[in-house]
Parts: C-alpha cells; structure tokens; sequence
C-alpha cells in the first residue's frame, strides 16, 4: 500500500489496483499550431506540464503500473458527435472541419495523437472518447473492471472540462481518484484553481489532489 500526502488527507492506493489516466494530451489541444491555438488559446500553459507528466508517466512504467490514455476523438463519419456539440456557440472550426493539423477531434487525424513525449506504449490502454467524461460511451468502466482496478490517478488537460468530468464519473462509479496538479492544466488559471478545490472540498467530495512530486516521493518510499 502507498500513501500520498494528499489534499485534503492521504491517499492509499495499492500499485496492482491503481491505472495511471492521462486526459486528452492530444496534440491540437497542447501543441502550438494546433487547433487550440488557432482558437487564440496559450498552449504554453497547458505544453508546460508535458515534463511533470513525462516524469509521472516514466515512473508508473517503471514500476509496471497500468496507464490509460484518453482521447477526445469522434468518427470520421461524426456519427458519434451530437449536434448540440458541433453546433454550440461561433467557433471559426467545428468538429470535423480541416484544422491546422488535420480534421478537428477526428480519430486519426495528425491533431488527434498524443504528444510524441507522452505517447502510448505498446500494452497500454487507448480510449477514443466521443464526449468529455471518459466513461462515456467507452468501455473503459467494463475493462478497468475487469482487471480489479479500485483506484485512478489522474493527469492531463483541461482541468475543469475533460479531467473533472472524468474525474466525476468515475467517483460516481466508486473508483477512489487522485488528481495531481502540476500535471493538469486549463486555458484558464482561474478554472483550473476553481476545479481543484471544489474536487477536493467536503472532505474529497470528488477526490483528492496532491503534487506530482508528493506522489514521485511516496513511491519511491514503498
Ligand atoms: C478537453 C475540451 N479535453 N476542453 N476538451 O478538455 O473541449
């Protein structure tokens, strides 16, 4: 058993029951010359935690850890995106439209991958995720079942929309969650601030939250 001195108590985890889930690290998102950017969004905040990720990542393999990678993605054919989703407010692009690095959040497409830093190994578990929660129309919940996993670590982008989301169906299904800061991040500092401290407020209502380095320091202890 490994404990992190996390926000707002420790988090327990046993290592064989625990996936390491990295949230849509997906180029278009993080990249400079990506979709992101071209909405006038600064991606540097969000290329910044590619290190602390990097550093989380490396040690979760290294210790054997299961890793899931998600990303938000929809069918060429955009039969799994609903229009009230292509359709919200004036966008420039819209899902499914050419973008500067190919078709905007089409599975397949350049902008679509996750960064090259980060990039799934094989064995490790790639969702395509239609919608913001990652349990949505996935099968993750049946696979993470199926392999006994209780508890989730969770890194990626962005804070208040696909990882709170994620991280909110999750608890709802009763996996305990932990979400590490610096290894997370929004377009917007003060969403991210906000999403942290009402998922951990009332005693973990959602989760827990700790530092990449809390978490790093607590493994290397076990
Ligand atoms: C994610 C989004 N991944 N903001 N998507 O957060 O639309």
């Amino acid at each position: 058993m490994i404990t992190v001195a996390a926000q707002p108590f420790g988090f327990a985890f046993e290592p064989a029951r625990t996936a390491l889930v990295i949230i849509d690290m997906q180029r278009d998102f993080v990249e400079p010359g990506g979709f992101g950017e071209s909405l006038g969004n600064d991606v540097s905040r969000l290329t910044a935690i590619v290190p602390a990720c990097r550093r989380v990542l490396d040690a979760w393999r290294e210790a054997g850890g299961m890793v899931v990678h998600t990303r938000e993605a929809h069918r060429g054919d955009l039969a799994d995106c609903p229009p009230a989703k292509r359709n919200r407010g004036a966008p420039r692009l819209r899902i499914g439209d050419v973008g500067p690095m190919g078709r905007i959040l089409v599975a397949g497409e350049p902008g679509n991958q996750i960064v090259a830093e980060l990039a799934p190994q094989p064995g490790e578990w790639e969702i395509d995720k239609p919608g913001k929660g990652a349990f949505y129309a996935t099968f993750l919940h049946d696979k993470l079942q199926r392999a006994g996993v209780t508890h989730l670590v969770f890194m990626g982008v962005t804070t208040e929309v696909c990882v709170q989301t994620s991280m909110r169906e999750a608890n709802d299904r009763g996996y305990e969650c932990l979400l590490l800061e610096d290894c997370t991040e929004s377009y917007f500092p003060a969403f991210k601030t906000a999403a942290i401290e009402m998922m951990r407020a009332q005693g973990a209502i959602v989760g827990w939250t700790a530092t990449s380095g809390e978490l790093l320091a607590a493994m290397q202890d076990c």
